[in-house]
């Protein structure tokens, strides 16, 4: 596992540009989330246990924004259903490097891994009883977040489940004021400047757009999940399963 420590924004930039899944952060990743969203080692645990449930003998399971991998490989250690393949996908061939090195020291993977550079919005996807979509819908076009959801819920097999987790936003001024003074808490809690906190938030503000719980639940129905159940919640970061 890459453990160095996330120093990208500590310096002043002379021009910040739009966030990118590029190397440096690829280097820094597990160091970055972990110390940036609150409870994301639950929802990573929580999404295998989840799968384990959910996973049918012979269909794929996707981890859709799989980055590192971290999620993918909870799949691939919890679910021990016969002949199923997992399809991780992710654009960021950065990304991806890192991930397929770190699950070649991973010896209890049971199931075979395809890494897939590709854009969700554009993949042809197999017959899947279980896609995960941790942290990753809020980096699509809310315009785009439909189509791609239908998709996902055409290709389950009856009995599937999508895992859903979004940083998200409330609609009180108020009540989302103090969701981001404590989330910033959080950050300095985990040695992040001020500095750092505020360069990561300008070149994330246009490119990571976070939506209301009714919205997310809302749209899942739309595109054809029948029940949406939360299974976490810590300040402004949220999950759900969504089944069809
Ligand atoms: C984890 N799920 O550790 N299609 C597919 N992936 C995309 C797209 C897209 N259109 N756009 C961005 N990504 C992971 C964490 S990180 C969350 C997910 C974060 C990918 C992007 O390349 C990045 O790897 C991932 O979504 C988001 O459980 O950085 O806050």
């Amino acid at each position: 596992m890459t453990d160095q420590p996330d120093t990208l924004y500590s310096t002043p930039w002379q021009q910040l540009g739009q966030f990118r899944f590029d190397e440096a952060v690829a280097q820094v990743f597990p160091d970055m989330i972990r110390r940036s969203v609150p409870g994301y080692g639950h929802v990573v645990g929580l999404s295998g246990l989840i799968a384990k449930r959910f996973a049918q003998p012979e269909t794929y399971l996707y981890d859709i924004g799989c980055s590192l991998g971290a999620t993918t490989l909870a799949l691939a250690t919890q679910v021990t259903e016969p002949r199923c393949r997992i399809g991780a996908i992710d654009p960021s061939q950065a990304m991806l490097a890192e991930a397929r090195r770190i699950a070649a020291d991973t010896p209890d993977a049971h199931i075979p891994i395809d890494w897939i550079e590709a854009d969700a919005r554009d993949y042809a996807y197999a017959p899947c009883s279980v896609v995960t979509l941790n942290f990753t819908l809020q980096f699509i076009p809310i315009e785009e977040r439909l189509a791609l959801l239908t998709r996902l819920a055409e290709a389950m097999v009856p009995g599937g489940c999508l895992i859903l987790a979004e940083k998200t936003c409330v609609q009180e001024p108020e009540s989302q004021q103090v969701l981001t003074d404590v989330h910033h808490d959080f950050k300095r809690a985990n040695g992040y400047s001020e500095l750092e906190i505020a360069q990561k938030r300008a070149s994330i503000e246009n490119f990571l757009i976070p939506e209301t719980e009714e919205v997310h639940i809302t749209r899942l129905k739309a595109a054809g999940f029948h029940t949406v159940t939360g299974f976490f919640h810590c300040l402004n970061f949220r999950g759900w399963m969504a089944q069809v």
